[in-house]
């Protein structure tokens, strides 16, 4: 297989759905496939992450897909990549109950309830964010922090796990964390000049090779994917949460706010999570006291004792992305999100987020990304049910 992970552009409105039969020529991929834009998604979403190479010449059953690389060329088959990661998941062995009553013991018990999930107005119409609607949502268990540094290290060791980047070799690192090792690694994703693919980069070593995360056990795990969350669950024996059960929870029990504390995006003058200042990408003040991660228990935490829900890493969770629920007469009860499609749904923003571009930094904002995709922006939080 060759190597295709692809990593999403959040603004990217287009994507091809149920590509087969792809061929390569004169560095173009072209790929028999039903196109659909705008916000209607009738049909799995296949190969979303592929919308980063520039989705050209739309016709009804064909696209043609830029590659700047010749790299790339060959035959990619989603399906038999998602079996052979679900496998290496499922191949974990579950630590057992004492384990995880020892973590179900420092959760929060989330209190469930109705809410308006979603924003009032997109500010990126291709996140199907909008408008709010009624959901109803159990009561449930959240880790208060995402998984972290130490934590996951304990996973590795105890199973033997290898996450999708140490398997494949590589990961997505921003350009500004390379420091003077920033012109060894040029290959960036079209149109993405500051995420570079480091050869050795992977969640215990977040810069690629020589780096390490020492002096950051409390940190949250990066450069994991969408199936290495899955697999720490099954080892854990906890779940990820719905993507309807986070936002729930990321509002801490405020009504149509836009941080986790409220509307001002820093109460009192003082920054309350971990996001981009300066100029991005090319210049990090680093005003709220963060280049890269801040530790996972940061600032502070929202009215259900969760810290950075909003700034710091992305968090997978368990949703395919799609539309969000529909309401009825009623309000969506524990919706589970699509029930087939290939980008999974990754919540409240990173280090990385800026007005200037991504301020997806709010308790309702979400993106996707492939199953198979990893960065150093992006971890994830563990939940159970009650
Ligand atoms: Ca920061």
């Amino acid at each position: 297989m060759p190597d295709v992970r692809f990593f999403l552009q959040p603004s990217v409105s287009v994507i091809p759905l149920a590509a087969t039969n792809w061929t390569f020529r004169h560095g173009q991929m072209r790929c028999r496939t039903k196109v659909h834009s705008g916000t209607h998604w009738r049909q799995p979403l296949i190969l979303g992450g592929l919308a980063t190479y520039g989705v050209k010449n739309i016709t009804k059953d064909c696209c043609t897909l830029d590659l700047k690389t010749s790299e790339q060329s060959g035959t990619y088959d989603p399906a038999a990549a998602h079996q052979l990661h679900i496998a290496q998941s499922l191949a974990v062995t579950p630590a057992g109950e004492a384990l995880t009553e020892n973590l179900r013991a420092e959760m929060m018990e989330i209190p469930g309830g109705v809410f308006e999930m979603g924003a009032r107005r997109s500010s990126f119409p291709s996140d199907l964010d909008s408008p709010r609607r009624k959901v109803r949502v159990s009561p449930f268990l959240l880790a208060p922090t995402t998984v972290t540094n130490s934590q996951f290290d304990r996973f590795t060791r105890e199973t033997g796990y290898r996450t999708v980047a140490e398997r494949e070799g590589w990961s997505f690192v921003f350009h500004l964390l390379l420091g003077a090792e920033l012109g060894r690694w040029p290959d960036s994703p079209p149109d993405l000049p500051w995420w570079r693919k480091v050869h050795g980069a992977s969640w215990s070593a977040p810069e690629g090779p020589g780096s390490d995360v020492v002096s950051r056990p409390d940190h949250p795990v990066v450069h994991v994917t969408w199936y290495d969350a899955l697999a720490y669950a099954r080892w854990s024996g906890l779940r990820l949460p719905r993507e309807a059960e986070w936002e729930f929870a990321a509002r801490g029990g405020l009504k149509n706010k836009k941080f986790p504390w409220g509307d001002e995006l820093m109460p009192g003058g003082r920054y309350a999570m971990n996001t981009f200042q300066g100029a991005f990408p090319h210049r990090n003040s680093g005003d709220d006291g963060w280049i890269g991660t801040a530790p996972a228990d940061a600032f502070a935490p929202n009215g259900y004792g969760l810290y950075n829900m909003t700034g710091n890493v992305w968090e997978w969770v368990q949703d395919y992305f799609g539309a969000l629920p529909v309401a009825g007469l009623l309000p969506a009860q524990d919706p589970a999100g699509p029930e087939d499609g290939y980008a999974r749904v990754q919540r409240g923003g990173s280090y990385l987020c800026h007005v200037s571009y991504c301020d997806r930094y709010h308790v309702h904002s979400r993106t996707q990304n492939d199953p198979d995709s990893s960065a150093g922006n992006c971890g994830f939080r563990v939940a159970a049910d009650l």
